[in-house]
């Protein structure tokens, strides 16, 4: 097996450090830099109390100020700031899920796009109620994939998807008024309800934020996932590697990043053309190395194998290693930094979507129509950069880990199917995972999900909080740049079994998996939803009954509090590392840490102390646990 050893964020560090150094050399920026100039941080937008939806203001909530121009309170305006918020990251998920109909839709025999699951599409088709009798597969194709996008603004009804879960929580949701509507319906509504002189009643805005967050999870982002594996194949367990370590100095290096994996599939296809090979051999390097950061990495890795160079704070420093050709990305949680900070390299940064446009970048507009003919020419353009490299600002530091990732709900069930005892056959059902967990070989497990935020530690409580969890018989499933933390320290790969609990060791071994496993991007975590909603069904309990929770303790965008409720709206208790701007307000945060549970059957819990947010997950685990007598 070898030496294995994680990789610690002193180690990180140390990298980074190193990068900066080049950095200071060419008069480059930093986002370590820039968190200085910011701090402190405005104290009115921190705890939600600032309002500026109207002219009349802006208006700030003080002892001596206790209410807006309009009247509003602090619990108004507070409720309010968290709706816009999680419809801003509703909108953004659901887009992305959006366009990826778009690509469904347009996909053809031998064309840019086509379908790699049939099966997957035959039983989408199924749940959608479309025929799939004699008919072509492009034909089911185009249907289903419209169907998705009715989904968006369907007059009447709620998400399709919702029927996947099981009845009580579903019965729940509709009893509280929670269950979504058409996915832009709820983005409006939210919209509307923060309108100047509509809602100001904590309760409500609160509820809505659920449905809402409810929309991208069960609609917006589910669809994401479903019609990206229909398009390019549903994961099943590869090897990749992890950390800047996988960039090649000999080769062309493509940095892949943002979300959408329309791009990144195209990309990773025309750099693998041995034609393209060839030519970056004529330009004297040795070959072409594509690598990625954030989300639209993680597609490729759990799709392809191609390793992931890092999560959201590491973004810069793919550039530092002057050995980034091209950085070519699509859609959100990409620094506009970039821009000018290539400048200082001899980077190319390649925008390709109207929805992300930055300056100081080559925008190469990308569609389903001409993504093969783009993606060729940025590859090229690439190939072509390899020439303006720096020889003496290269340096990539020798630092990276094997990961094996991959893990879709339909790899984990069958990957788990032989760690059984059972006498029934259980195959295909998540019933051998169930009875780990009975049995108490496994506690429970563990959502870890969401961004680096530089408020933390960048990946300390990732990677701290999963190595706590695993220790103690907690199986992890990760995704966003959770799962890259994880990768990059070491977690996904099978020998860090030595680090887990005797009964996660076992399962480890039975299932020849690692502790922690890779579901995929942010909207994948729809993935997770599938698979708690699945144990629920398969073990007749609730799911807000499962020894699960959810944790995001770095987290820092707006599609992460959507997340946040969602996961919570589906019934499972969320941890929070990083507070959500809402402290100015006692009843939000009431309802948020408790109220909610009335309404969903989970709540959030907010706490700053890695240490203790990872006791409180284990302690929540076992009362689970106690709950339902195992
Ligand atoms: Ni969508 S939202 S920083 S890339 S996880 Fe990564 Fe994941 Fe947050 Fe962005
Ligand atoms: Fe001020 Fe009310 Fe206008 Fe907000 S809506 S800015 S609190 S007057």
């Amino acid at each position: 097996m070898g030496d294995f050893k994680l990789t610690s964020v002193e180690e990180f560090e140390a990298a980074t450090a190193r990068l900066l150094e080049t950095g200071a050399k060419v008069g480059a920026d930093s986002w370590q830099m820039r968190v200085k100039n910011q701090t402190p941080h405005c104290k009115f937008g921190e705890q939600g109390i600032c309002c500026r939806i109207c002219a009349m203001g802006p208006c700030r909530i003080t002892p001596k100020a206790p209410r807006g121009i309009c009247g509003c309170d602090v619990h108004g305006i507070v409720g309010r700031n968290y709706l816009k918020f999680t419809a801003g990251g509703a909108a953004t998920h659901s887009d992305h899920g959006r366009e990826i109909c778009h690509t469904l839709h347009c996909a053809e025999e031998g064309g840019n796009y086509q379908v790699k699951d049939p099966a997957k599409l035959l039983k989408l088709a199924k749940e959608f109620g479309v025929e799939t009798e004699g008919r072509d597969i492009y034909d089911v194709a185009h249907e289903v994939a419209e169907a998705g996008l009715m989904e968006y603004g369907k007059p009447f009804g709620f998400q399709k998807f919702l029927d996947r879960m099981p009845e009580s929580q579903k019965e729940l949701l509709i009893k509280n008024e929670l269950a979504p509507r058409a996915i832009d319906r709820e983005v409006a509504s939210s919209m509307h309800m923060t309108h100047m002189g509509c809602s100001s009643k904590p309760e409500a805005l609160i509820k809505q934020s659920i449905r809402c967050g409810m929309g991208d999870g069960w609609g917006g982002s589910m669809m994401g996932t479903e019609f990206s594996d229909v398009l390019f194949g549903t994961p099943k367990p590869i090897d990749t590697e992890a950390n800047l370590g996988v960039m090649n100095a000999d080769n062309v290096n493509i940095v892949v990043h943002g979300h959408d994996p329309s791009l990144s599939e195209m990309i990773c296809e025309y750099a693998d053309d041995p034609e393209m090979i060839a030519y970056a051999k004529e330009m004297g390097a040795k070959g072409i190395t594509v690598s990625g950061v954030c989300c639209t990495s993680n597609e490729v890795a759990m799709r392809r194998g191609v390793p992931m160079a890092g999560n959201f704070l590491q973004q810069e420093n793919v550039v530092l290693t002057g050995a980034c050709e091209a950085i070519v990305v699509d859609v959100q949680c990409i620094f506009p930094a970039l821009g000018p900070l290539s400048k200082c390299f001899h980077t190319k940064f390649i925008t390709t979507s109207p929805i992300a446009q930055m300056p100081d970048s080559d925008f190469i507009r990308f569609s389903p129509e001409n993504a093969g003919e783009n993606a060729k020419a940025i590859v090229k353009m690439a190939i072509e950069n390899f020439k303006n490299r720096k020889p003496e600002l290269v340096h990539i530091p020798d630092m990276k880990q094997k990961a094996t990732v991959g893990y879709s709900l339909e790899a984990i069930v069958k990957t788990l199917d032989g760690v059984t005892n059972s006498q029934v056959d259980v195959t295909g059902t998540t019933k051998p995972l169930l009875e780990c967990v009975t049995s108490g070989v496994l506690r429970g497990a563990v959502a870890m999900v969401g961004c680096n935020n530089p408020k933390v530690r960048p990946d300390t409580a990732h990677i701290e909080l999963m190595k706590k969890l695993i220790a103690n018989d907690i199986i992890i499933v990760a995704s966003g740049c959770s799962a890259q933390a994880a990768a990059r320290a070491g977690l996904m790969d099978k020998r860090a079994k030595d680090l887990c609990g005797a009964g996660l060791k076992r399962v480890c071994e039975l299932a020849d998996i690692p502790p922690v496993l890779h579901m995929g991007s942010c909207v994948d975590i729809s993935r997770m939803m599938n698979l708690v909603a699945e144990l629920a069904k398969d073990s007749g309990l609730k799911i807000s009954q499962l020894p699960v929770v959810g944790c995001a303790p770095e987290w820092m965008s707006e599609k992460a509090v959507s997340i946040g409720n969602y996961v919570v709206g589906t019934g499972i208790d969320t941890f929070l590392g990083v507070e959500p701007y809402v402290s100015g307000s006692t009843e939000v945060e009431q309802l948020l840490t408790d109220g909610v549970r009335e309404w969903t059957g989970a709540a959030y819990t907010v706490e700053k102390d890695i240490d203790k947010l990872g006791d409180a997950m284990i302690q929540r685990i076992e009362e689970k646990r106690a709950a339902i007598g195992i």
